[in-house]
Parts: C-alpha cells; structure tokens; sequence
C-alpha cells in the first residue's frame, strides 16, 4: 500500500543522572567523592533507504524513542549512554516539525543513505566526583540528567523523478512506463487503474539514464477532488519536464483537443510549487499523442498537431503498445532533463564561484 503522509512522534533519550559516592576503602578513614556522571540519552536519526517507496510502516507505529543514558556510579564510572534508533523512510521524504501552530520544513531527504539527526539526546548529568575543589573535598552535589528532544513529525514523500507523466485515465500512462522502463505496474482497460504512483529508470545509449513517475490519471474537476484528484500531483513538484500523454484513438469517447485542455487546466490549478517556487504549469511540456496504432480517424491526430503547434507544445505521435515514436519521444524527454541539470549545475556553480558574484 502506497502512503505518502504520516504523523508521529519521536522523543530522544534522557541523560543519567550523576552518580553521588565517595571512596571507601579498608584503612582510609574518609575517601573523596567518585561519583561518575550520567551517560547521555540516545539520538533519533532518519535514514533514506533507496529500497523503500512508502511511509507505510509508519501507519503501525507512530511512537518513537530513543534509550535513556543510565545513571553514574561510584567508582568514577560514567553511565552507560542510552541507545540510538534510526528510522527508515524512502528517498524523497520531506520532514515537517509541528512548532504551534506552525509545521516547518527540518529536513528533506533527496539521497540515499542520507542521515539526519532529527532529535538530540540530553546530556548526562554530572557526578559528585566533578565539583571536588580545594575547599570542598567533599562536595555532595550531582546534576540530573537533561531530557531528550521531543518532536511532533510530519513526514511527506514527494517523489523524486525527473519526468512526469500526466494525461486522463487509460491514456496509456502505465503502458509506456513498462515500455521504456523495467517498471511493471498494472494495465488495463478501464480508467483509475493506477491508484499510486510508480517509478521507472529509463536508459538510453552513452550511459543516458533519467526517472520517470507514472501517476494516476486526472479528469475534469480534479482540483475539487474528482477521481482521485490532485492528490497525487505533489509527486510531480520535483520533475524537470512534464509528459502530457493524450489517446488520439476514437475509443476515448472524447475529443483530444478537448482532453489536452482540459488536462492543462487542472495542471494550472494544482497549488503545489518546488523549492524554488516553480509550479507545475510553469514546467517545460512535451505532448505525446498515443496509440496512433489504432487512430481509425487521422483527424483527430491532425487537429491535436495545429492545436499544439499554435501553442508551441512539442508532440510527439507515439504508440505505447507497438513502441512507434517512442526513440523520438525518449530523446526530447532526455534533452530537457539533462538542459535542466545543466542550468541547475550552473546557478549552483555561480553562487559558489565568487568571481560571477555582483560584489566582485
Ligand atoms: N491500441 C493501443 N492501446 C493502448 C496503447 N497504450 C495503452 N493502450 C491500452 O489502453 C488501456 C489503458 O492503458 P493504461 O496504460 O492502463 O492507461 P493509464 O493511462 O495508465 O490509465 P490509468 O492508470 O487508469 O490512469 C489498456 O488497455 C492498454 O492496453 C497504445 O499505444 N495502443
Ligand atoms: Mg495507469
């Protein structure tokens, strides 16, 4: 099952605390303190395990701590420090701290094998063996532990690709993954049969290699939650293309031209913006019109083409069962990915690079 948002909470362990003692020994009348201080609680860590693509676990248990610190003892010897936890979550979890009323981004987790330390610890108290001075030989003073951090979390997957497809249901979405990918969702006659979405790894010659998300299909009204509605947009923030998938065959039942708007529009409507404040409608776009093996009326593909070409949408005419088009359509999505690393590369480049700064 497929679970992109959780709520839980994760307290980190408390420290020890200090231990109070004082020597004894045979034939040493009064021996000095030697009261150890209190281990330091255990830390809660988040993990990006590329193996996982749900926060499903989380649904099960919510509740997370780490060990206590144990307490000092006499002898000197500081309490053992209390166990760490690490919490698994997929690649592309962005964690939110609830603080009031407010939730706040603290982490987003984009590689794998990233750690974070999301909760500290608290630090061992001191033991009596610490504050032993000259005036004081016998000082019967020890510090409690310090409590652990406490945190309300929210964990939101936002799935990393870099290309996202879109189009109404039975469009073709599922078949052209599993086509240029390994990907194996399920495929079928009839709309909504992807209820999550899936992920795929195209590789193209040179060692050419991108993601692409397959989402579940969107129709009019989705922005008011029809069909499953823009829930499952927020998976395409992060691409750097969109793929924009319309069934040019006349089994659709409807218009192509029609679909391709009506699509756009819902685009337009989904709030969600990336990092840098780009929505999804502001995406480079490439049409794909699908299965062309099956186009009973050639003017149905010819009014999709002068409807986009006054647009100045890129299409391509494909047929995800029989692989037409598909080459052509796999180097236009690599083109604008690998255009969108390069740009990203560079603004990354010149913000380090003091000589391109306004200041120089
Ligand atoms: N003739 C023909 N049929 C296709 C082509 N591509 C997909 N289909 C068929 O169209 C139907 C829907 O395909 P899917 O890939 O499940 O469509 P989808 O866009 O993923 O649909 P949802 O998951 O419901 O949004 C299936 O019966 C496919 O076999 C194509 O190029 N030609
Ligand atoms: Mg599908």
């Amino acid at each position: 099952m497929f679970v992109d948002e959780v709520e839980i909470h994760i307290a980190a362990g408390h420290g020890g605390r200090g231990a109070m003692s004082f020597r004894r020994e045979k034939f040493v009348p009064r021996g000095g303190p030697n009261g150890g201080d209190g281990g330091p609680g255990g830390h809660v860590y988040l993990v990006a395990n590329p193996n996982l693509n749900t926060l499903l676990n989380f649904r099960f248990q919510k509740e997370f701590s780490a060990g206590r610190g144990a307490h000092g003892e006499g002898s000197n010897r500081t309490g053992r420090s209390g166990n760490d936890i690490t919490l698994e979550v997929p690649v592309g979890t962005v964690v939110f701290e609830r603080q009031g009323m407010d939730l706040v981004q603290v982490a987003d987790l984009t590689h794998a094998d990233e750690r974070v330390l999301i909760a500290k610890g608290g630090l061992g108290g001191r033991g009596n063996a610490t504050f032993a001075t000259s005036t004081n030989r016998a000082p019967r003073r020890v510090e409690p532990g310090l409590p652990g951090e406490e945190k309300d979390l929210r964990l939101h997957l936002k799935l990393l690709a870099d290309v996202g497809l879109v189009g109404y249901p039975n469009a073709g979405k599922s078949t052209l993954i599993s086509r240029i990918s390994a990907a194996k969702p399920k495929i079928a006659d009839y709309p909504f049969t992807t209820l999550a979405p899936n992920l795929g790894v195209v590789s193209l010659s040179d060692h050419r290699t991108f993601v692409v998300a397959d989402v579940p299909g969107l129709i009019e009204g989705a922005h008011r939650g029809s069909g499953l509605g823009h829930r499952f947009l927020s998976h395409l923030e992060r691409t750097k293309v969109l793929v924009h998938l319309v069934d040019v065959s006349s089994a659709s039942g409807r218009d192509p031209v029609d679909d391709f708007e009506i699509i756009s529009r819902e685009l337009a409507l989904f709030p969600g913006r990336d990092a840098s404040g780009e929505r999804l409608q502001d995406k480079p776009l490439i049409a794909a019109a699908n299965k062309i093996d099956a186009l009973d009326d050639p003017s149905r593909l010819e009014r999709l083409t002068e409807h986009l070409r006054q647009k100045g949408v890129p299409l391509y005419a494909v047929s995800a069962a029989t692989g037409d088009g598909l080459p052509a359509l796999l180097e236009a999505m690599w083109k604008q990915v690998n255009a969108r690393q390069t740009t990203a590369l560079e603004s990354r480049t010149s913000e380090l690079d003091p000589r391109t700064s306004e200041h120089a």
